[in-house]
């Protein structure tokens, strides 16, 4: 047997806390058939009209033959319940609860690799932020699998304990692991991990939907609030609402005039004009304040 890097792939009625452990300590995991074949069927069928109408990237790192969606919230039933799966938002809790009152929905993202795709950039989804890796977790990434991964068709690669390294120190090669998995499983992995899509070298497509979540004292890649302003989001789950931003993200980040932006979606509540709430205090209390690496400053 190899003992050279490795994802571990868990089934999809496995308990949260074995896949924080494994998070803490590999950086990433694979949840396999987490997504049944009705709720799959319904993503394709929701968001596929949008996917094939969508221009090809412009830039190496879009990919020149791959086709790219955001604001799924807006577009897709099924979507919405993949973005509050229990699973994940227990995984959430474990892996960035330790370091914010409230966690986010960072990003939407459909991500599908044409044939003779090339690979992307590797990359961390941390360096969206000016911080020294590594660093505490800072987002979580839940990419679905919209079509099967196969070594074949572009499964991301993934370079499994690199949410440790230094910040200069880069994957070679033999570091780097393909997320083979089939349809409806789920990737994830930490801010710190190197990633990126393999080439497509076959004949069929590979898509993706990426779910990703963040601290909720960071700004979100996607505006969620003006991709799903109150009109839209007034008839999703409540727990989706507060996730992508009706909600505080801590004393006082994110109000609106009249108290916590929930209101905005219920008729006629004339607010409390708070600003925070006791249970949100206390939470701030407890959490150990965070060291960022470097301390001495850039120079
Ligand atoms: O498509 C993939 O496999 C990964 C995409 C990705 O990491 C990105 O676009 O940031």
């Amino acid at each position: 047997m190899s003992d050279g890097p490795a994802i571990t792939t868990f089934d999809r009625d496995v308990p949260a806390a074995a896949v924080i452990a494994e998070l803490e300590s590999n950086g990433c995991a694979i949840v396999a058939h987490r997504a049944d074949d009705v709720c799959m069927q319904d993503l394709h069928a929701e968001l596929q009209p949008y996917l094939n109408e969508a221009p090809f990237g412009r830039t190496e790192f879009a990919g020149r033959t791959s086709r790219r969606r955001n604001g799924l919230l807006a577009k897709s039933g099924a979507c919405r319940e993949l973005a509050i799966d229990p699973l994940v938002l227990a995984v959430c809790d474990g892996i960035l609860g330790p370091y914010c009152v409230n966690y986010r929905l960072h990003v939407t993202l459909l991500v599908e690799l044409m044939p003779g795709e090339v690979r992307q950039e590797i990359h961390r989804d941390g360096g969206i932020y000016p911080v020294r890796h590594p660093a505490p977790p800072m987002t979580l990434a839940a990419f679905w699998a919209y079509t099967d991964f196969t070594e074949a068709n572009g499964a991301t690669l993934v370079a499994p304990g690199s949410h440790r390294w230094p910040h200069e120190r880069e994957p070679e090669a033999h570091e780097l692991v393909q997320a083979v998995m089939p349809k409806g499983s789920i990737l994830l992995y930490t801010s710190s991990v190197w990633h990126g899509s393999e080439a497509n070298r076959s004949g069929g497509v590979r898509t993706g939907m990426g779910l990703h979540y963040n601290l909720g004292w960071l700004r979100q890649e996607e505006n969620q609030v003006l991709s799903s302003p109150p009109d839209v989001a007034r008839h999703f789950p409540e727990r989706l609402q507060r996730l992508i931003g009706y909600d505080l993200g801590g004393p006082y980040l994110g109000f609106v005039e009249k108290g916590n932006p929930i209101r905005l979606l219920s008729d006629g509540d004339d607010g409390d004009f708070a600003r925070t709430e006791p249970a949100l205090d206390a939470q701030r209390e407890a959490i150990e304040p965070i060291l960022f690496g470097n301390v001495d400053g850039p120079h």
